[in-house]
């Protein structure tokens, strides 16, 4: 007997089983192919690798920044008390790796250090952008390399910054604005109301809403839960509404009726970290990682870094039409940019020649006055030498004239003397 195939040749369908769409073809497979278990494939591929997720959070120093992170993975992270004294703002960078089930999980946060303690406080934003900038540019540098490796690459762009807001009940912080409307272009903003606790329900609801109309007043992005996907288009369209979320921090466990729940105990009572009624914590936690952190990642690669790379790119002078609106490929913009950068060598070589040759004229002409300068001075001091020989010429010839005259004088000074004793000896001799 003839072993049966194992899969049935698929067989031509009717034209009536065509449908015609976009000129696709839709047809009913007939028999057992295996790729319902792509998803499957993807699920198990993703458990081996593991999961990254880098969050930022920015806000001042006390404000409740590790309290929360600790509690939202509960764990203790381990990280010491900030100081109020630091001169600027910095960044701690920790990284750890959790497990939930078979589930890895590398978790980075990078939390601000000094935020909001310096009395000028113009610049508290720069080392955040700086950093943000930094991981997108570390991505674009892996992309751009001839041999890459995304497979070992740590991918740390940061998928979500929380920002801490202080339980003022009145309104945003300079420094709140301006530190968020410089980083919502990079980022994507889940603003959070820090130590809800310190602040009665109905001034919670005022201050939700003035922060909201200050934020959209200001121009300012927040991260907006996707309504796109209707498994979670309804929960996360709630959850839009009640932004930003009121939070509350704490790894303590509190005794409430037989159970023990994690919570800040009060001398009035005890506030549930994960009582719905109590604050927005479990809202947070599932929205940041059960429903939306491939969101968030998703949106970091297609939004933010998206707008990053087409930005360095066109300051790196690539463009994907040319100036006549045409499309340009990479290979022609690469010529055109070769050809350019050899011009303006070209160019500057000339310059460069110009210059020189300039100097070398200057020199010449700066030499050569100070050779006819010596030349003067040398003609000069010869004819003050010759003037002096002449006048010493004379003087020594008015010198030899009065010798002579002198010597004259002398002989016949001497003759007269001679005379004068022989008168005085011839006189005596005759008085003998
Ligand atoms: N009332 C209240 N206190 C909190 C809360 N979260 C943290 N704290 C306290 O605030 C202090 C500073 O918290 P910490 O997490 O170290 O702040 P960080 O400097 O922003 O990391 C600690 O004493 C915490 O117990 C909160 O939600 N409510
Ligand atoms: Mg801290």
């Amino acid at each position: 007997m003839a072993e049966r195939p194992r899969y049935m040749a698929p067989q031509i369908p009717d034209d009536e089983e065509i449908q015609k769409e976009d000129n696709i073809r839709c047809l009913t497979t007939l028999g057992h192919f295996g790729f319902e278990c792509f998803p499957y494939q993807l699920v198990n591929r993703s458990i081996q690798q593991g999961f990254a997720f880098n969050i930022l959070c920015v806000g001042e120093t006390g404000i409740g920044k590790s309290t929360l992170i600790d509690t939202l993975f509960n764990t203790n992270l381990k990280d010491n008390k900030s100081s109020h004294f630091y001169s600027n703002v910095g960044l701690k960078i920790q990284t750890y790796e959790l497990q939930e089930s078979n589930v890895q999980l590398k978790l980075t946060v990078v939390k601000t250090v000094g935020y909001g303690d310096q009395l000028n406080k113009e610049t508290s934003y720069q080392p955040i952008i700086d950093y943000i900038d930094a991981q997108l540019e570390a991505y674009l540098q892996e992309e751009l390399k001839i041999k890459r490796s995304f497979f070992e690459y740590h991918d740390s762009r940061v998928h979500v910054c929380l920002y801490f807001i202080s339980p003022t009940g009145h309104s945003l912080k300079s420094l709140d604005l301006l530190t968020m409307k410089n980083i919502d272009s990079r980022v994507n903003i889940i603003p959070l109301i820090a130590k809800a606790d310190t602040i009665s329900k109905n001034d919670l609801q005022k201050f939700k809403s003035k922060i909201m109309n200050e934020l959209i007043s200001n121009g300012i992005q927040i991260y907006q839960f996707p309504t796109d996907d209707e498994t979670t288009a309804q929960v996360n369209s709630s959850m839009n509404g009640l932004l930003p979320f009121a939070v509350v921090g704490s790894m303590d466990e509190v005794k409430v009726g037989k159970r023990m729940v994690r919570g800040r105990h009060y001398p009035w009572g005890v506030l549930q970290v994960e009582n719905e009624n109590h604050c927005d914590f479990v809202k947070l936690r599932d929205m940041l990682l059960c429903t939306n952190m491939e969101n968030l990642k998703e949106q970091t690669h297609t939004q933010h870094y998206e707008c990053y790379r087409c930005c360095r790119l066109q300051k790196m002078g690539f463009t994907d039409v040319g100036p006549d609106n045409q499309p340009v490929s990479f290979q022609e913009i690469y010529e055109a940019k070769r050809q350019e950068f050899y011009d303006q060598c070209q160019r500057q070589e000339e310059e460069l020649k110009q210059r020189f040759m300039q100097l070398v004229k200057e020199k010449e002409t700066t030499l050569k006055e100070a050779e006819k300068e010596l030349q003067d001075k040398f003609e000069h001091l010869k004819r003050v030498q010759q003037e002096e020989i002449m006048k010493l010429e004379e003087e020594r010839r008015q010198l030899e004239e009065e010798i002579i005259d002198f010597y004259k004088m002398k002989a016949s000074s001497e003759t007269l003397q001679t005379q004068v004793c022989t008168n005085t000896k011839k006189d005596k001799d005759r008085k003998k």
